[in-house]
């Protein structure tokens, strides 16, 4: 089941930068900042409302946000979306023949699990799908 959208991701090339000036933009502070090294991104979560804005910078030139940054210039990078099951919402793409780009969900930001679709096959719209993990409680 679908629930929303989770984020807007921004690609952007100087995270600091960027996030001063989406909290100026937004009037909002920055609720998360994390590395993800195996996608080598930068991001900060920036919350207004409702909503949430992911600015994504590149740790490297071989990260997908180097090369997107590179063709088509900053901007919007993704569209996210929350799922309630990713494997199942996976399945059910892949039964209509959506392009995957992850087969099998992966840990992204946030401790979520996460897997995109492929821009080709979602009219030029990259779209990540996202499964927030319930916080497990360590008991003593
Ligand atoms: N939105 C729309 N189109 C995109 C795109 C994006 N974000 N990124 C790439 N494309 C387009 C390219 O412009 C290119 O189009 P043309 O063939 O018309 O030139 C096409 O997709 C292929 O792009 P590519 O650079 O040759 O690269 P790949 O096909 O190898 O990979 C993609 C493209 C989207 C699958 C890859 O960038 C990817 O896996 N992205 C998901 C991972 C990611 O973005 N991680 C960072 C976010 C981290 C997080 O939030 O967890």
């Amino acid at each position: 089941m679908v629930k929303g959208v989770a984020h807007i991701g921004i690609a952007v090339n100087d995270l600091a930068s960027s996030t001063k000036l989406f909290r100026t933009l937004l009037n909002a502070r920055v609720e998360h900042e994390e590395e993800v090294p195996s996608q080598k991104v930068r991001t900060a979560m920036i919350k207004a409302g409702g909503d949430t804005f992911e600015l994504l910078a590149a740790m490297d030139s071989e990260s997908a946000i180097s090369k997107f940054i590179e063709k088509r210039g900053e901007g919007i990078h993704h569209v996210a979306i929350e799922v309630e099951d990713i494997v199942a919402e996976l399945d059910r793409l892949r039964s209509t023949g959506v392009v995957l780009v992850d087969e099998i969900p992966r840990l992204g930001a946030e401790h979520c699990l996460v897997a995109f679709l492929h821009p080709k096959s979602t009219n030029g719209v990259l779209i990540e799908l996202v499964q927030k993990i319930p916080d497990v409680e360590e008991k003593e």
